[in-house]
């Protein structure tokens, strides 16, 4: 049976007073959107080999409104290539973010296909809930895919417990964590989620409580997120900051507009896109639907894909000019130490301009036993699984952690260009 479409118009007007209703968004103007070249320029000219990072592409383009067709088809074609595998290794947040992007494509007639993914999603969510059912179990993945899960879940009417999420989703929950300090990027993926659920509880009928339990999660969730502000206005770090954005559009009832001064956090995102900060495609991905004043909730109000309906037309701009290495002839001198219980250090020399995993890999040249590694391949590029043997355990929560003169790095092994005297270090750490 058909809901009848028109609200009376008192109806609206209490609608319009509702705290998921109320929104603060700053967007870069429409001047201004040379800006977001280097952004589009990543993410158009790179050659995507994994569907999920052409998703993740797909998906934030088509927030933004940027048509390219050519990519869209292929990225479309990548995305199918996920679903008709019925890939049962992927996580669930790779999952969730396959059906995201699908679904800002979605193509009318295809709903059949996207229900079979939603299902799916489920069956992964729920493995994700009996994980953690032994005290202090932890997810198979951890909390920024098992919000992810929740959102599509909840965005395309999949089943979920609300009550589960009431018990998971308390603030305080070590997953939120990673070495004790809260991590901005999982509380904002968790705040998109939960508002969604809030969202969808309003409509139900399910009780007082379990709605008023999921307001004070987003609530405290949108306070810590406000916490890791930095004085230029960044949210945690440049990467967590556009879904840090979104969290904050969605959630603005939760906090007072004194407390954040949105439009310093889009400038110094604008001044970190001029210097090349965003040069990965997944980072562009992630950080430019905000910009645009879009969130992940919004996926649902898009039609499908090569459609023309974009904001603006992207006929491929120029790509970005990479950080040239420069000349081999230069050589400079770093420190590297694994840390395990013992220390191991050795002095190696490496090209200037080389990154930190080619340290890595002189110095596994030096000595095997001692500083050999393996590493699998992300879409943040390379991330180190082992080192002198020794793996990383999801279950206790160990990894490699990669630090230079002591502070960890907030980018990885492909990426971190050393310097000379550099004082490099992996440590087996827990999170
Ligand atoms: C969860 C997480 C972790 C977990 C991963 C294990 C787990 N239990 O899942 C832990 C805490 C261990 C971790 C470690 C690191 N992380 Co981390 N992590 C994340 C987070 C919050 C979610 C990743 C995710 O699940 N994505 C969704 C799924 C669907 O995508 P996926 O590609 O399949 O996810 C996998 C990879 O992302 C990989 N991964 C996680 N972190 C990193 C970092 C790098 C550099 C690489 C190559 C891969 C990688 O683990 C995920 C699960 O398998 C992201 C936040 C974000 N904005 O993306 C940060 C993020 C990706 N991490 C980041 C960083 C910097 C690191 C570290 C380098 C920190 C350090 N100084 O040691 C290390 C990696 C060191 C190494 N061994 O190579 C940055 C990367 C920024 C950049 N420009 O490269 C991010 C964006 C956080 C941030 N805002 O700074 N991370």
């Amino acid at each position: 049976m058909g809901r009848p479409q028109q609200l009376p118009l008192a109806g609206l007007l209490l609608l319009s007073l509702l705290p998921s209703q109320l929104c603060t968004i700053c967007k870069v103007s429409k001047e201004n959107y040379s800006l977001l070249n280097p952004l589009i320029s990543t993410m158009v000219n790179s050659k995507y080999a994994g569907g999920i990072q052409a998703a993740n592409v797909l998906l934030s383009l088509k927030l933004a409104g940027v048509d390219h067709q050519s990519l869209e088809k292929q990225l479309i074609q990548e995305a199918k290539y996920i679903e008709e595998k019925k890939e049962s290794n992927l996580t669930s947040g790779q999952l969730a973010l396959a059906i995201l992007a699908l679904r800002a494509c979605q193509n009318p007639n295809e709903s059949d296909k996207h229900l079979q993914l939603v299902s799916q999603l489920e069956e992964k969510f729920r493995e994700e809930i009996e994980h953690m059912g032994v005290p202090g179990g932890n997810p198979k993945t951890n909390y920024y895919q098992l919000s992810l899960a929740v959102l599509a879940l909840c965005l395309f009417n999949g089943s979920y417990s609300i009550t589960e999420l009431n018990t998971y989703f308390t603030p305080e929950n070590k997953n939120f964590y990673f070495g004790g300090r809260f991590s901005v990027d999982t509380g904002a993926m968790a705040v998109l989620a939960l508002s969604c659920v809030e969202k969808s509880v309003r409509q139900t009928d399910t009780n007082g409580e379990d709605l008023q339990n999921i307001k004070n999660y987003t609530e405290s969730l949108a306070k810590k997120i406000l916490s890791e502000k930095k004085e230029n206005g960044l949210l945690g770090n440049a990467f967590s900051t556009g879904q840090a954005m979104q969290a904050l559009f969605v959630s603005s009832a939760y906090y007072k507009e004194k407390e954040w001064n949105c439009q310093q956090t889009l400038d110094t995102v604008l001044e970190e896109i001029s210097q090349g900060t965003f040069h990965l495609p997944i980072a562009a991905a992630q950080v430019l639907p905000a910009l645009m004043g879009k969130t992940y909730l919004d996926v649902n109000n898009y039609s499908s894909c090569a459609n023309n309906s974009g904001l603006f037309n992207s006929s491929t701009p120029e790509p970005t000019t990479p950080v040239e290495p420069t000349s081999p002839s230069t050589w400079i001198s770093v420190n590297y130490t694994v840390q395990i219980q013992e220390t191991f250090s050795i002095e190696v020399t490496v090209p200037k301009g080389s990154v930190f995993l080619n340290v890595m890999e002189e110095a596994q040249k030096m000595n095997y036993t001692v500083f050999r590694f393996s590493f699998v391949d992300s879409m943040w590029g390379p991330y180190i699984t082992s080192v002198e043997g020794l793996e990383e355990n999801r279950e206790n929560r160990t990894y490699w952690q990669l630090l230079s003169g002591g502070e960890p790095l907030k980018e990885g092994c492909g990426n971190y260009v050393v310097h000379n005297r550099d004082y490099l270090e992996v440590r087996w750490s827990k999170y």
